[in-house]
């Protein structure tokens, strides 16, 4: 039998029975019963929670009536500012029964992207996955096998990459832009969050948001920013757009796209100028005294002079002894500026380095290259230095997603430490979403033997479509051929050529498409087993139970890591129970996690808080920093040969006005993030797509006259990798010389083609250099638009 997915749905070829509820929500009214209904149906109450990834995390208690979920409503929190659902919550009532849920295992018939597809039973899907997976085993070693893991997903197959030797990615090359450049700074590898607690703003008089629409993609903290601006904080947003954000904040200041690097250049000069640095915490706390060597560029150490110091610590010139003196010797008093010559050598200071370096990043400069008023800056950079605790909290959207981040990310770390805002009460500078720094504790692991180790991960998954590597078989857990890579016609080729494709997913995402088998997975209201997963998060522990039975013929991602296993003859190893698998977890030395087991969890709706302290978290008010020398480290070493040791300005990879492609393609393209989806979630929710029924192109009414578009019409954008189609919407809130299309619609909700297809996937090479290796830079992309 060959079919079609969209003729095997219409025909109710399986599943018929659930396609009644799930098919004809609104046409039938069978769904919703009279209120006095109620009272002769079951009626269970289960907790669980949202696992996608928009950084909401919100708990819910559900009702189950006759078997269906019925009702969400926020669990309470033993913190209860925490207790929150937003609109993708509630729609899961509608969602988890769409049409659009994979009901059976898959196997394609058709080409690889046609989306042609038989049903097949359980076994034959996992002995054809077994099978096949031994194949290349035997045949290539482990290494030829890929695990791509979406974000959000909870149950990430912890075991099976390891059983197989394969390798394991999630989100290679995604949200690490900023990152890149701030944590060399502070030697962690945290995504970027340097922030403290975002409860804490309260404490700040100053919250730069720049690039960071944290009132739509982490609405629950919502109400910590509406905290601070009545505590008195001047909340500050730096966005090409009038965001949500921007609408409520006390300020919003329109930047040119890519261009954040050169305002916060800008900005330390404006410091520097004004003396507004803080002496004492850059000596004390920072690499700024150290000493940069005139013929090599390294930072002077004691071996330099003294050769055989076991430690070797940097040198500084201290000047109580006018002499070198390591760094860290007792009554060292640091010269901050000033050269010096040893041995025949001219040495500086880093901070003296800086000075010089910033000569050519005049506040003048910084205004041309970002289109921000020098006033306005100059004004920005008082309130940022001079009143008192200040946030520069960014988010992963804006300027993350472009190939000159990293020389953000180590700007605003050089502006933290003039000011002396990193380990402060108030301060902060990273990343500012998902409420993601707050207390947390260690759970244990289950270990395997030792004998099963994953392969690392030879290269970053965007660059395995072009350089020769292992890889034979992808096994997406999510839709990860479509959101993790950008240039979707590359990505295309890369995957046709692949001996095997496997995609496990509640939904038929357009990742399904391509795939070779396919397995539907439960969603995160759906289980064999009474407990589900657990996490820690916003300094609680979270557990899951079940909700209802697995609709259609799905299966837990546990159960179905498990029965994979058993195909290949190793599930031995594995724990027999969710259950099992989440009490070891807690079965954990850390304190903060006394008298929270299973039971405790279940006697408090399933969220307990970690015995930690009332305050807010805060990070590093030791200012004991995870760098070679304990400090914040400004000047990069190992950058010195691209002109990277400190932060020099580089244009936009692509969209630049000094690039010749910009004469055919003068718009910059990008792709932000909406409250109305996760990425490529919720794009089939009926409910939620009431306000936002189909893609649309924004764009300011300038751009749209000059083109001959009016509002609505169906618009083409394009460039040299590819095309897509969708409606314009003009508004002014969108900056002219930039539009935009919300990341993650599915292929088959586009008028043509997919936004993947014109995403520049250009990876900058100096960033293997970097902790993160390159960031992919979705929004660094230029297009021309035509009407249809
Ligand atoms: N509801 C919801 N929440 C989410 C997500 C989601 O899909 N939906 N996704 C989650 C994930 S994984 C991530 S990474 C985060 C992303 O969260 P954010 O970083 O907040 O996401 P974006 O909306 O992509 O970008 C933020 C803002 O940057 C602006 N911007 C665009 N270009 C530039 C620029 O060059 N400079 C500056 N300064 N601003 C610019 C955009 O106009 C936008 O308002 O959200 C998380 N939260
Ligand atoms: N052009 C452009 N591209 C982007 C971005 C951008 O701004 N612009 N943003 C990037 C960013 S920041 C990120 S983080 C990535 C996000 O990329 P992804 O994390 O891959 O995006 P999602 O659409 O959230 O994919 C989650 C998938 O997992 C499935 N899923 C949900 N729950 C479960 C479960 O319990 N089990 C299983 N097996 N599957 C489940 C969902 O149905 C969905 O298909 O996208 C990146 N792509
Ligand atoms: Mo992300």
């Amino acid at each position: 039998m060959k079919i079609s997915r969209r003729d095997f749905i219409k025909a109710g070829a399986v599943g018929t029975a659930s396609m009644g509820l799930s098919g004809s929500l609104f046409s039938s009214n069978k769904w919703f019963q009279p209120v006095s209904a109620k009272g002769k149906s079951q009626e269970k109450i289960a907790f669980t929670y949202h696992t996608t990834n928009c950084g909401g995390r919100c708990a819910f208690k559900c009702t189950v009536r006759d078997g269906k979920l019925s009702m969400i409503q926020p669990n309470t929190w033993t913190d209860k500012r925490f207790s929150t659902v937003c609109l993708k919550g509630l729609s899961e009532i509608e969602r988890i029964y769409s049409p659009d849920r994979l009901q059976t295992p898959l196997k394609r018939v058709g080409e690889r992207g046609e989306g042609k597809f038989v049903p097949i039973s359980w076994n034959e899907a996992l002995t054809t996955i077994a099978d096949k997976l031994k194949e290349l085993k035997r045949k290539y070693g482990g290494k030829s096998i890929l695990f791509s893991c979406s974000s959000g997903i909870e149950y990430t197959y912890p075991f099976l990459p390891s059983l197989l030797g394969a390798q394991f990615a999630i989100e290679s090359g995604i949200d690490i832009g900023l990152a890149n450049g701030l944590e060399e700074c502070i030697g962690s590898k945290a995504y970027g969050y340097v922030q403290n607690e975002t409860s804490d703003w309260v404490n700040s008089s100053t919250i730069i948001l720049l690039g960071c629409n944290i009132l739509e993609t982490t609405l629950t903290d919502s109400k910590f920013f509406f905290k601070a601006k009545d505590a008195g904080a001047k909340i500050i947003t730096i966005d090409p757009n009038c965001s949500t954000t921007a609408s409520k904040s006390d300020q919003w200041i329109r930047i040119k796209p890519g261009t954040d690097g050169a305002l916060l250049l800008g900005m330390i000069s404006v410091i520097l100028d004004n003396q507004w640095y803080q002496h004492d915490y850059l000596v004390k706390n920072t690499s700024s005294p150290f000493l940069i060597r005139a013929d090599n560029q390294k930072l002077l150490k004691q071996n330099d002079t003294h050769e055989g110091s076991t430690t070797n610590p940097y040198l500084v010139w201290d000047e109580n002894s006018n002499s070198l003196k390591p760094f860290n010797a007792p009554g060292v008093k640091a010269k901050l500026e000033g050269e010096f010559t040893v041995d025949g050598v001219k040495v500086k200071t880093v901070f003296t380095a800086l000075k010089e370096n910033q000569k050519q990043y005049t506040l003048k400069w910084a205004a041309e290259k970002s289109e921000i008023g020098e006033d306005i800056i100059f004004e920005l950079t008082r309130d940022y230095a001079t009143r008192g605790p200040a946030v520069l909290g960014w988010g992963f959207g804006g300027g993350d997603k472009w190939a000159n981040a990293d020389i953000t990310g180590h700007s605003g770390g050089i502006l933290g430490a003039l000011t002396g805002n990193i380990g402060r009460v108030g301060g902060g500078v990273g990343v500012a979403l998902y409420h993601g720094t707050s207390w947390s504790a260690q759970l244990s692991s289950w270990e395997l033997p030792s004998q099963f180790k994953a392969t690392p991960l030879e290269m970053t998954t965007p660059d395995m479509r072009e350089k020769p590597n292992s890889v034979k078989a992808v096994i997406n857990l999510g839709n990860t051929l479509q959101q993790h890579f950008a240039n979707l016609h590359k990505t295309e080729k890369w995957i046709k050529q692949l001996d095997f494709i496997v995609t496990i997913d509640p939904f038929h995402n357009p990742s399904v498409d391509y795939s070779d088998i396919v397995l539907p997975a439960c969603t995160a209201f759906e289980s064999e087993y009474d407990i589900v997963n657990m996490q820690i998060n916003r300094s609680h522990v979270l557990l899951s139970q079940k909700v209802i039975e697995p609709l259609h013929e799905s299966k837990s991602d546990f159960r179905i890591e498990k029965e994979l296993a058993a195909k290949l003859g190793l599930d031995q190893y594995l724990p027999k129970t969710p259950e099992e698998y989440q009490k070891a977890r807690l079965n954990s030395p850390d304190p903060r996690l006394k008298g929270i087991n299973l039971n405790t969890l279940k006697e408090n709706n399933c969220i307990m808080r970690l015995q930690v302290p009332d305050e807010p978290y805060r990070g590093y008010m030791d200012q004991i920093y995870p760098t070679p020398s304990t400090k914040l480290e400004l000047y990069h070493e190992k950058l010195a040969e691209d002109h990277q040791a400190l932060p020099t300005f580089e244009e936009p990879g692509e969209a630049s006005p000094n690039n010749p492609l910009f004469k055919k393609y003068p718009l910059q393209f990008s792709s932000a993030h909406t409250k109305y989806r996760v990425h490529s979630q919720f794009t089939n929710a009926k409910w939620i797509n009431q306000y936002q029924p189909e893609p649309r192109l924004e764009m300011n009414p300038l751009d749209a006259s000059s083109r001959g578009l009016q509002n609505g019409d169906l618009v083409e954008v394009f460039n040299d990798r590819g095309t897509f189609k969708a409606r314009c919407l003009l508004t002014e809130a969108y900056r002219p010389g930039q539009i935009r299309l919300h990341e993650g619609w599915w292929s088959k909700h586009m008028a043509a083609g997919n936004l993947q297809n014109v995403t520049n996937d250009v990876l900058n090479p100096r960033q293997y250099k970097l902790r993160y290796g390159p960031v992919i830079p979705y929004n660094d992309t230029l297009v021309e638009v035509k009407k249809v």
